[in-house]
């Protein structure tokens, strides 16, 4: 029982893993009908854009056609994306919004 010389040494190293997620854009898409107003305020609740901020980027996508709300990493950006268009359609606004690889 004290005899260890048939034991199999297993050597066990390790690595940081420092690899950085990819990001991803949420964009706007801009469309004839959902009010500038409600486009300010999405982009205030879940983009955490100020007044400003908030109407300069709706105002973009408008002239535009679309426009970069954030950068996040992909869950997150599809986490938002999936906000956004459950309050547009609450509110029947066809406001859409996507996600692309940064
Ligand atoms: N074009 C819309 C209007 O004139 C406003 C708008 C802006 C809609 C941005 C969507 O992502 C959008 N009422």
């Amino acid at each position: 029982t004290e005899d260890n010389t048939s034991d199999i040494g297993v050597m066990v190293r390790t690595v940081p893993k420092t690899k950085k997620p990819s990001m991803y854009k949420v964009l706007m898409l801009n469309d004839d009908y959902t009010p500038m107003e409600f486009v300010v305020h999405v982009l205030e609740r879940f983009f955490s854009k100020n007044r400003d901020e908030a109407t300069n980027i709706m105002l973009h996508v408008h002239k535009k056609g679309v426009g970069v709300c954030g950068v996040f990493t992909y869950e997150v950006a599809e986490s938002k994306v999936a906000l956004v268009m459950d309050l547009a359609r609450q509110n029947q606004h066809p406001l859409q919004c996507t996600i692309e690889r940064d």
